[in-house]
Parts: structure tokens; C-alpha cells; sequence
């Protein structure tokens, strides 16, 4: 029985490659196939393919257990980092004039523009280092979710048929996140911007475009410009952790009631708004008494992880 198994492993491990390599030359084939059919240009799509194979360390990472062992306390510290708030702070001040522009116009709050692109890339400096033809073709021929990133391909060339960047500019992360500001290519056909007005979105290279996108972004996905995000809480003791979920939503007035202050003990502001609590280390871990601008920072990635401390950067770079 066992060297059955041994010598069924080894037929794979040898046949594998092989195989691999002759079915993502026919996968090629038939997406370039689908492309042309649907206007991208022959001689584009050729160029893109020209010299592509399966980026190992690509599936490498999309195999990886996504939910990491970290706590919150953990993740904070690392992402609201006493250098990215002081960075966060120099781009405020060297942009102000552009960001209160956008601001203005799209009717978000300068600083959490800043946050999402100090988060996302340092501002700028991790923005991705991979061709993203290379990692999306990767992705949608073996991928786990290979009909997602095979449409993600498909608006990839769109946004080179149009001129937005070239094959060498156009550089991703692993997953396909382009840019400053790491749009996927299907976000960036619905709310990229080109700000500067040089008839490029180009979210790689031109902050304008950078900020105004994701501006848009969150413009469009129903952000309040008169509104905070949320802040830190202090609970009363025997708080019923049931209460702390996304999913409850309650006026100011309810939380007051039942005991929830600001974190220095203060009242809570007497608005008239909606919010609710979140815990995101669970019971005795900080509470958070969020917004709905919370849950738009959500729709850009559904993390309470990621929501939460941009909104935490948010606050500390406009202090
Ligand atoms: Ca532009």
C-alpha cells in the first residue's frame, strides 16, 4: 500500500510541470481568444504575454491561511507606527493645498485620504513590484478564485487600451492591487480620476490622481464629510459584549444610557447619529464606538483591523 502511494506521489511530482506548463499555454491561448473578442487589440495582448509563466511564489501567497494569528494591539502598533504618523504628518503638510482641493471637492476629510494611502503603501513607497499581467494571469489560471482575477485581467487590459499606463508602469501587488492607492483594475474602471487633467488616471505616479481616486472612492461609497469615523470607548462594567457587533446600531443617546462614555469618562456628544461598538481583540480589549464612515472604510477593505486604524492614523496625523 505504501509504495503505491510513493509511486502515485512521485508520477505526480514528475507529470505535475509538465502538464502545468502545456495547460497555461492552452489557458493563454484561449484567454487571448476572449480578449480579442472583446475589443482589446491583438498586438496588445501579445505584447503582455510575451515570456509569461506562473509566478510560483504568486499562488505561493494566495495559498496562505489570509487570517494571521495577530491581535489587534499587535497590528495597530505595527501600522500606526510612529514614522507613518510623522510620514502621514510631512504629506499633509507638503500636499495641503491639493488635498484641501480634493477634500472640498469630494467632500472627504483630507487626513483620512492620507491614512488610506499611508496604510495601503507608505505613501507611495510599497505600491507593488509586480507586472500585473504576470501575477493575474498567475491568479486566474490556478488560483483559488480564478474567475475573479481572470475578469480582473480582462479590466486590467482595459485600462491599458486606454492608455491610462503601460505594460511596464503597470505594476501591482501579488493580488493585483495596483498603484499608490491599490485599486484592483475593476475599482479603478468604476472611480479612478484623473485629477491633473493630463487625460490619464494615473494612480502610479501623479498624486492628484492618487488622492482624488480615493476620495471618489469613498465619495461614492457614501462618505459623510461633516463626520468622524468614530473614537475610542470606555465601557461600563458588565457591558454585554452581544451589544458590540456591527450588525447593532443605536443613537448616541442609547449608549449614554447604558453607561458607554468617551474614553477620558467624558459624556458622549449629544448628536443625533447612529453608531455602534466594536471590539476588536474581543472582550477587555479597547473598545470603539464607530460611525457609519466606518463602515465605508469597510467597503474599501472589510477588516475592522484595517477600519479601525485608519481611523486611528486618520486622528493622529491631524493632531
Ligand atoms: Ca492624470
Amino acid at each position: 500500500m505504501r509504495s503505491i502511494i510513493l509511486t502515485a506521489m512521485f508520477i505526480f511530482v514528475v507529470a505535475s510541470p509538465v502538464f502545468g506548463e502545456a495547460s497555461f499555454k492552452q489557458w493563454v491561448k484561449d484567454f487571448k481568444a476572449e480578449a480579442i473578442e472583446q475589443g482589446i487589440s491583438s498586438s496588445l495582448v501579445d505584447q503582455a504575454f510575451e515570456g509569461v509563466v506562473p509566478i510560483s511564489r504568486v499562488l505561493e501567497l494566495d495559498r496562505k491561511q489570509p487570517e494571521s494569528r495577530m491581535t489587534f494591539g499587535e497590528y495597530r502598533k505595527k501600522i500606526v507606527s510612529e514614522l507613518r504618523i510623522q510620514r502621514g504628518r510631512e504629506m499633509m503638510a507638503q500636499y495641503r493645498n491639493l488635498l484641501n482641493e480634493i477634500g472640498q471637492q469630494y467632500g472627504v476629510q483630507p487626513r483620512f485620504i492620507v491614512a488610506l494611502w499611508g496604510i495601503e503603501t507608505f505613501y507611495g513607497k510599497n505600491s507593488g513590484s509586480y507586472r500585473i499581467v504576470d501575477a493575474l494571469a498567475t491568479l486566474a489560471f490556478d488560483g483559488r478564485r480564478s474567475q475573479y482575477f481572470r475578469t480582473e485581467l480582462l479590466n486590467a487590459f482595459r485600462i491599458l487600451q486606454d492608455g491610462h499606463t503601460s505594460l511596464d508602469s503597470m505594476k501591482s501587488s501579488w493580488a493585483g492591487a495596483m498603484g499608490q492607492c491599490q485599486f484592483m483594475p475593476s475599482s479603478f474602471l468604476r472611480l479612478a480620476v484623473d485629477h491633473d487633467g493630463d487625460g490619464r488616471k494615473d494612480i502610479w505616479n501623479t498624486p492628484a490622481d492618487v488622492f482624488a481616486s480615493a476620495a471618489n472612492y469613498l465619495s461614492q461609497s457614501g462618505w459623510r464629510g461633516k463626520q468622524i469615523w468614530g473614537r475610542r470607548a470606555h465601557l461600563p462594567e458588565g457591558f454585554n459584549v452581544k451589544q458590540a457587533s456591527l450588525k447593532i446600531s443605536k443613537p448616541l443617546q442609547h449608549w449614554q444610557n447604558i453607561g458607554v462614555r468617551k474614553s477620558d469618562g467624558n459624556d458622549l456628544p449629544l448628536a443625533p447619529l447612529k453608531a455602534s461598538i466594536v471590539l476588536p481583540d474581543g472582550k477587555g480589549g479597547p473598545a470603539y464606538l464607530v460611525y457609519d464612515n466606518y463602515r465605508v472604510i469597510m467597503k474599501w477593505n472589510r477588516s475592522t483591523y484595517f477600519a479601525t486604524s485608519v481611523g486611528l492614523l486618520a486622528d493622529a496625523i491631524a493632531q
